[in-house]
């Protein structure tokens, strides 16, 4: 009997290997290998074997003329603080028109922190243990109702992860949002290859297929819909932000305000670096165009330079906030004359990648036995027209749960939400007791739903009739 087209193709591709065991594969077992089989581009393999695995292929970034990258200030460090007023008019007025829609990243594996499930269900908050994704809800919730406008949340997940998140949001409800507005979709994967660009087995009738990196979002949205789905809808901007990070500002009025009275197709938020070691990226220009250097691919002694004044030279961290037009996003995902369809280009990460050998027996390699590919969103910048980066205070947006100890974990997230809760309640004239860190002494929780800002929260407090005392247990919902 004649092999299957696709096999053939494989073949003829140098990729046989990934049919070794189909034979001997049950008929079920077959049509699922075909199936994985079906979502690899050869040809992209191809490239990405010549550009980025052979001899001499450049393993860094060109780091050529970088430069720090400009950004808008906040006021507090010498912006505009007219400039800044109009942004958040406009920002609120585009909220009010419905122009905005949420969107979230969740596709990733979140190794590091150990927690088996996806990232989105890990309880987070101090007093009521809400997890990720119930604090991004009720903030979306929350700032559909005070503009008038309830929001579309957009949701990429994974192959891993998709079935458990959907089943989590069934289960709880969509925590009281319009389900019709809630839209997930995967992902697409890419397989593992050796180091000589051969794909990967995991086992006889799988392939070694991962996430393709949170730069595969944009031609996930496309092929999912959600850009034809904007358009109807009106919707023109998306607010992008990361799984891991529950003090986000989901939606931010003055940060959309600043994206579209300048006219941006991409904009992100900076922080400046708490440390040089910091494990962000770096937002710099290079040959006029603004890139965001990843801290694995600067090297330290760029990371630790100082400038005159004696701060840090790359001193601007992407926190993976960003604003995206929807018609870059088509513009970047869909093919153009004398343009491919990916534009993003792929990084190489060595991996330990579980696998089989030629005998179909498990391997568990001790080293890095082969390579996957990831895209990056943040390399959408250059391609954008009138990029744009704004600070924003870390403490109001940004303290990411990584890691299951030490720096950006559970323990210093929580901490960052009590402090922020207490900044909230203290510029409100409540009394709470504080150390030096602006840690409160008590356990103490504000709902997204009381207040997700400094506005918000300040609107409900003032609404209150009797303002309860700072106590532990306190939770404002
Ligand atoms: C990311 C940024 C870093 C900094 C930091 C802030 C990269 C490469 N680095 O570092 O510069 O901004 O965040 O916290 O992005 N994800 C997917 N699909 C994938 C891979 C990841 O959805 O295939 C999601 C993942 O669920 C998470 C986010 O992307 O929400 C970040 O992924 P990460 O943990 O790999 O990024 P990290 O912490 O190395």
């Amino acid at each position: 009997m004649s092999s299957p087209p696709l096999i053939e193709k494989f073949r003829q591709a140098g990729q046989g290997q990934v049919f070794a065991f189909h034979d001997e594969l049950a008929p079920e077992a077959q049509r699922h290998l075909l199936s994985e089989a079906a979502e690899i581009d050869l040809a992209e393999i191809e490239r990405l074997t010549a550009s980025l695995l052979a001899p001499g292929a450049k393993a860094s970034v060109n780091l050529e003329g970088l430069q720090p990258a400009p950004f808008e200030p906040l006021v507090a460090s010498g912006g505009d603080p007219a400039a800044w007023a109009r942004a958040k008019a406009a920002g609120e007025a585009a909220l009010k028109a419905g122009r905005v829609a949420a969107f979230t990243v969740a596709g990733g594996q979140g190794t590091r922190l150990g927690f088996d499930g996806p990232k989105g269900t890990f309880p987070v908050t101090p007093l009521k243990q809400k997890t990720l994704f119930q604090v991004f809800a009720e903030k979306i919730h929350a700032a559909g109702i005070r503009h008038g406008h309830p929001l579309h949340w957009f949701i990429m997940t994974s192959h891993q992860n998709h079935a458990a998140t959907v089943a989590f949001f069934e289960e709880h409800r969509y925590f009281g949002l319009d389900r019709a507005r809630v839209h997930f979709f995967r992902q697409g994967r890419m397989p593992a290859v050796d180091l000589n660009g051969k794909i990967l087995l995991e086992t006889k009738g799988t392939i070694a297929l991962s996430p393709d990196g949170h730069g595969g979002s944009l031609r996930a949205l496309e092929r999912a819909g959600a850009l034809d789905l904007m358009q109807r809808e009106g919707i023109d901007t998306l607010s992008y932000f990361q799984v891991d990070n529950p003090l986000v500002r989901c939606i931010d009025p003055a940060f959309i305000g600043w994206h579209l009275n300048r006219r941006s197709q991409m904009s992100s938020k900076m922080v400046r670096k708490a440390y040089a070691e910091e494990k962000v990226g770096h937002f710099c220009v290079q040959a006029d165009r603004l890139v965001v250097v990843e801290y694995s691919d600067l090297p330290m002694e760029l990371q630790c330079q100082k400038d005159l004044r004696g701060k840090l030279l790359f001193e601007a961290g992407s926190i993976a906030i960003h604003l995206l037009d929807r018609d870059f996003i088509r513009d970047m995902t869909r093919p153009q004359p004398g343009r491919a369809v990916a534009t993003l280009p792929f990084h190489r990460a060595a991996k330990k990648i579980p696998t089989i050998d030629t005998s179909g027996r498990p391997v568990k390699p001790e080293q890095a036995n082969g390579v996957k590919f990831e895209m990056f969103v943040f390399d959408a910048q250059p391609f954008a027209r009138n990029p744009l980066v704004i600070e924003t205070s870390r403490q109001d947006d940004f303290s990411p749960v990584k890691n299951a100890d030490g720096v950006d974990s559970p323990k210093t997230a929580r901490d960052d939400q009590l402090r922020q809760y207490a900044r909230w309640l203290l510029a409100n004239g409540a009394e709470a007791e504080v150390d030096d860190t602006g840690l409160p002494r008590v356990t103490i929780e504000v709902s997204p739903l009381f207040g997700y800002d400094e506005d918000s929260f300040a609107e409900s407090w003032k609404k209150l009739a009797r303002p309860p005392a700072v106590a532990d247990g306190l939770y404002l919902s």
